[in-house]
């Protein structure tokens, strides 16, 4: 078994339910429950800005799925909610990315282990706060990173998802 942390992101429809069903989706994986959820947060699109706000949220998971097991799961959770991989950073339903899956470190074309822009991304560290305040993303602490960042207009929108 092996803890693993998810971040989720919708920008398309109806974006609270589909963090939800996304969420649900995750919970009927073999072998894995989830073990804590973040708030819900409205961003500002980051990368391609000319798009609609984003929602953004986190969980973490206990799984015994290896990382490449996990990885498929959750690129299939994006098929099956209809997301379709146009233009790179572009509008989607639903975006699911790995951040970590236990001590796992690797660099492969299909999987980077842990993510690597986890600190770069407020939109990420916001709600992985909520769920690891102690994480330690490239070796700074949460706040410390987002002080470097711009987190203007992040704003909580749920607390549960
Ligand atoms: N991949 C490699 N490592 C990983 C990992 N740790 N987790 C590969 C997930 N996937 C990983 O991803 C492309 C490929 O990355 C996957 O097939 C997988 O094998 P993708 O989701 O198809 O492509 P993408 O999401 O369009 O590109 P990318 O670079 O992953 O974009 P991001 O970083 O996910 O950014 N603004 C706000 N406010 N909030 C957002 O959530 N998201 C994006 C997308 C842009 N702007 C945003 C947000
Ligand atoms: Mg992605």
């Amino acid at each position: 078994m092996a803890r693993a942390t998810i971040a989720l992101g919708s920008n398309l429809g109806d974006k609270l339910g589909a963090l939800k069903e996304a969420a649900a989706r995750i919970e009927r994986l073999p072998e894995t429950r989830i073990l804590a959820k973040s708030a819900v947060y409205r961003t500002p699109p980051w990368g391609m800005t000319a798009q609609d706000w984003f929602a953004n949220a986190a969980l973490i998971v206990e799984t015994s799925l290896s990382p490449d097991a996990l990885l498929e799961a959750c690129l299939g959770i994006e098929t099956a909610m209809g997301r379709t991989r146009q233009e790179r950073w572009g509008p989607r339903r639903i975006d699911l990315d790995l951040l970590y899956h236990g001590r796992s470190r690797r660099n492969t074309a299909q999987l980077t282990l842990p993510h690597p822009a986890i600190g770069e991304r407020a939109f990420v560290l916001i709600p992985l706060n909520d769920i690891a305040p102690r994480r330690r993303p490239g070796g700074a602490s949460i706040p410390a990173l987002l002080a470097k960042l711009d987190a203007q207009g992040i704003e909580r929108i749920a607390d549960a998802f």
